[in-house]
């Protein structure tokens, strides 16, 4: 006689006892499980619904298994998925050329993760300072911002202002300066002959949803050309339509020397990073003096190609800048005695709570008592970030859950 319930198929309860027993604590999720997603919808074991305002910190712009990139991701896993870059392979040079016009820079390096991407971009400055701009050996510093988030690697956490994430992985990187974010003036004192680049976020998304003054882009700009100094810009959480522009920094009608890019340039579906930059830049790397085994592997250009297929067609970008202003009019205009600001761009929208409010994780967790997953940053800050394919209708359904907790 068959038991009544499949052994495998185990309730939230069991998998979150599962996941503490065996999983490293570097995380304190939302007590949810997710076992199935189609869209902007996820389901947990017990078959409850809920809304996705995360979209995995920005990584499923796509919407969860969106049908074009899963047949991407099937059909070329029936055909070659890894090869490594010892030997050519038919995906990665098509795939190339498409995200240098996407991008409008002449080349691509590859690569899986975005702290891998962000890692080269500090190569690649620091190789371009020495063999371009001949800065003395060692000597090359890159500015960076306060309240940054860049990754989790050593060298990444060495310029971080965020204990949390710093405390105890010394010894740290040097030949990083860290100055005020949205302060062109901090940035015009820090540099110095030895200054190969400023590395920094469009938006500040960890921070909150930080939006730097109007200008702010553009006067970096003016700072690096006027000091030949390289702009590095990190739009791996803020790209690929999320702030309503394809990247963040054309809300500016600027373009930085170096796009660092991630996230949803996998769809939501296999993890692909990479860095754009004009020959004059990414030149420097030459044979052996950088690399990744999966770097440019064909299943993730395959998957990625699909994946900016989603955007064009879609129009995400433009869908994006629409939902919205329309999502934070409708914030404002809920006028909650406990929220402080509504900022953001496109659908990267964050509510700052007041002080008095009580902590985030309070609405989060009621939030998904009712069905909308959303993120807390930081212990007074509600992120919001559905994938971009979410319809009005969708919205507006989140947005009565939002407000009724918010009230
Ligand atoms: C976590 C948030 C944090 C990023 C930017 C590079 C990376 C990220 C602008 C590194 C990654 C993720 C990592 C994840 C939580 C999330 C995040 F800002 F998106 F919310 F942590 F700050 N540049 N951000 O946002 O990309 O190596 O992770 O692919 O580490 O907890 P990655």
């Amino acid at each position: 006689m068959g038991c009544c319930c499949n052994k495998n198929i185990k309730s939230s309860s069991e998998l979150m006892n599962l996941d503490n027993t065996y999983g490293a604590h570097n995380y304190h999720p939302l007590e949810v499980v997710i076992s199935k997603a189609e869209g902007v919808w996820v389901w947990d074991p017990e078959g409850k619904k809920y809304m996705d305002c995360l979209s995995a910190y920005s990584a499923v712009n796509q919407g969860h298994r969106n049908p074009k990139i899963i047949k991407a991701l099937k059909d070329q896993a029936d055909i070659l998925t890894l090869t490594s870059r010892a030997f050519y392979n038919d995906k990665w040079p098509v795939f190339a050329e498409k995200l240098a016009k996407y991008t409008g820079k002449e080349m691509i390096l590859p690569m899986n993760t975005g702290a891998e991407a962000v890692e080269t971009a500090i190569k690649v400055m620091r190789r371009w300072g020495y063999e371009k701009k001949g800065v003395p050996a060692d000597q090359a510093e890159i500015i960076v911002m306060e309240e940054n988030f860049h990754g989790r690697t050593t060298t990444i956490v060495s310029f971080s202002t965020d204990p949390v994430a710093k405390n105890n992985y010394g010894p740290y990187t040097p030949g990083f300066k860290v100055v005020k974010y949205n302060d062109l003036k901090a940035v015009e004192e820090a540099i110095t002959s030895n200054t190969v680049g400023i590395l920094l976020e469009p938006i500040q998304g960890e921070a909150g949803v930080f939006v730097p003054h109007e200008g702010y882009l553009k006067g970096i700009r003016e700072i690096c050309d006027k000091n030949n100094v390289l702009f590095a810009c990190d739009e791996v959480q803020t790209g690929f339509c999320r702030t309503g522009k394809k990247f963040a920094f054309m809300h500016e009608g600027i373009v930085p020397d170096v796009i660092i890019m991630g996230k949803a340039l996998g769809g939501g579906v296999f993890p692909v990073s990479a860095v754009a930059a004009n020959k004059d830049v990414m030149g420097v790397f030459t044979p052996g003096s950088h690399g990744s085994t999966f770097g440019g592997n064909p299943l993730g250009c395959v998957v990625a190609s699909a994946a900016l297929d989603v955007l064009i067609d879609e129009k995400l970008d433009e869908k994006s800048e629409e939902l919205g202003k329309y999502f934070r009019q409708k914030l404002v205009e809920m006028n909650s005695p406990k929220v402080a600001e509504v900022r953001g761009r496109g659908l990267l929208n964050a509510v700052v709570l007041k002080k008095e409010a009580g902590k985030a994780r309070i609405y989060t967790t009621a939030m998904k008592e009712r069905g909308v997953l959303a993120k807390e940053t930081h212990e007074w800050i509600i992120r919001f970030a559905p994938p971009l394919v979410v319809t009005k209708e969708e919205l507006d359904w989140a947005l009565e859950i939002i407000t009724d907790v918010l009230k």
